[in-house]
């Protein structure tokens, strides 16, 4: 596997072979997003991480990782509450309206909060994580998102003893989201993680990708990323999060159980139906790479599964 090295570090050093903004436009969408002229003064020098981590930012990045394109990343998405065409989600979802934006967080919780985007944004500086996206479907991406831990926004809320599990459930606006008038799927489109692979420090809400604001094909403005699991945990247009004593069901999972489990850990060794599991090809690149085990995050999480048969828990 790939050498240890940092996040920041990582995407600096592949920024040179990709078009990624120039160092300085980074720099001031960065500025821009916090308002901060202090971050601005002490980002002048080197790569800017936006924000101080609150844990150790750290992964692994093989280094023949590269990152994907904004424009891969930006128009080849699943996102079926628009359509099941990957590459037209981006023109449906152009005019949607990610403002005035309300976030519950509520359940087994001590302080329930109700937030709206904009709060989230100034209470919660976001930084930049590059991380692997694995879609069950056999295709992979390397994403810089910007985005803040998941941990952050649960301990203001103080979860009590009995919630075990998170449920985040997405806007459901027909108006606005043509494929949610297909009577077939079990709308909203809903997600779970167990408490503690919640708060992770891998564990993240994003709210913008390439220093950018987060496009509305790839979640605006909330979305979850959870990159040692299938693309498909990572729910997007988030408006509720609910803390809950018991598993929650899941979109996938009850559309075809058999198919998506409730952990949906990224694993070679478990074969699914349809889809190889074994290799995947990265977009915008040739031929397959071999998957790797938790999507190559198995040194940092693998220790959440301690004692537990991960063929059994697919
Ligand atoms: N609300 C919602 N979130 C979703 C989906 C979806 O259909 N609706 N698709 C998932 C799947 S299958 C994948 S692979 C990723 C794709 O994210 P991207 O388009 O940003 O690459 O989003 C996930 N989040
Ligand atoms: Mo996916």
């Amino acid at each position: 596997m790939g050498e240890k090295i940092k996040t920041m570090i990582a995407s600096s050093e592949i920024t040179s072979e990709t078009n990624y903004l120039s160092r300085r436009d980074f720099i001031k969408a960065a500025g821009l997003f916090l308002g901060g002229a202090g971050l601005l003064a002490a980002c002048d020098t080197t790569f800017p991480p936006v924000s101080e981590p609150s844990l150790s930012p750290t992964t692994t990045l093989p280094s023949q990782d590269r990152l994907t394109t904004y424009e891969d990343i930006t128009n080849f998405n699943n996102y079926y509450e628009f359509t099941p065409d990957k590459t037209r989600v981006a023109s449906l979802a152009k005019d949607f309206r990610v403002s005035p934006w309300n976030i519950e967080i509520g359940g087994l919780v001590h302080k329930q909060k109700t937030l709206g985007i904009e709060d989230v944004l100034s209470k919660f500086p976001r930084e930049e994580r590059v991380y692997r996206l694995r879609c069950v479907e056999g295709w992979s991406m390397v994403i810089p998102w910007m985005g803040f831990e998941l941990n952050q926004i649960l301990k203001e809320v103080e979860p009590m003893l009995s919630a075990k599990y998170i449920k985040f459930t997405t806007l459901n606006d027909p108006e606005q989201m043509p494929g949610l008038n297909s009577g077939f799927y079990p709308w909203p489109y809903s997600e779970g993680l167990r408490l503690d692979e919640a708060m992770h420090n891998l564990t993240i809400l994003a709210t913008g990708l390439y220093g950018k604001e987060l496009p509305n094909q790839n979640g605006a403005p909330l979305r979850l990323v959870v990159p040692w699991k299938y693309g498909f945990k990572s729910a997007k247009a988030i408006v509720k999060i609910e803390l809950v004593a018991e598993q929650p069901p899941t979109f996938w999972n009850t559309i075809a159980p058999n198919e998506y489990g409730f952990y949906s850990n990224v694993n070679p060794n478990v074969p699914h139906p349809r889809w190889p599991q074994m290799t995947e090809r990265r977009i915008g690149e040739t031929g397959r790479r071999p998957t790797l085990f938790l999507n190559g995050y198995a040194e940092e999480v693998g220790h959440l599964y301690d004692g537990m048969n991960l063929v059994e828990n697919y």
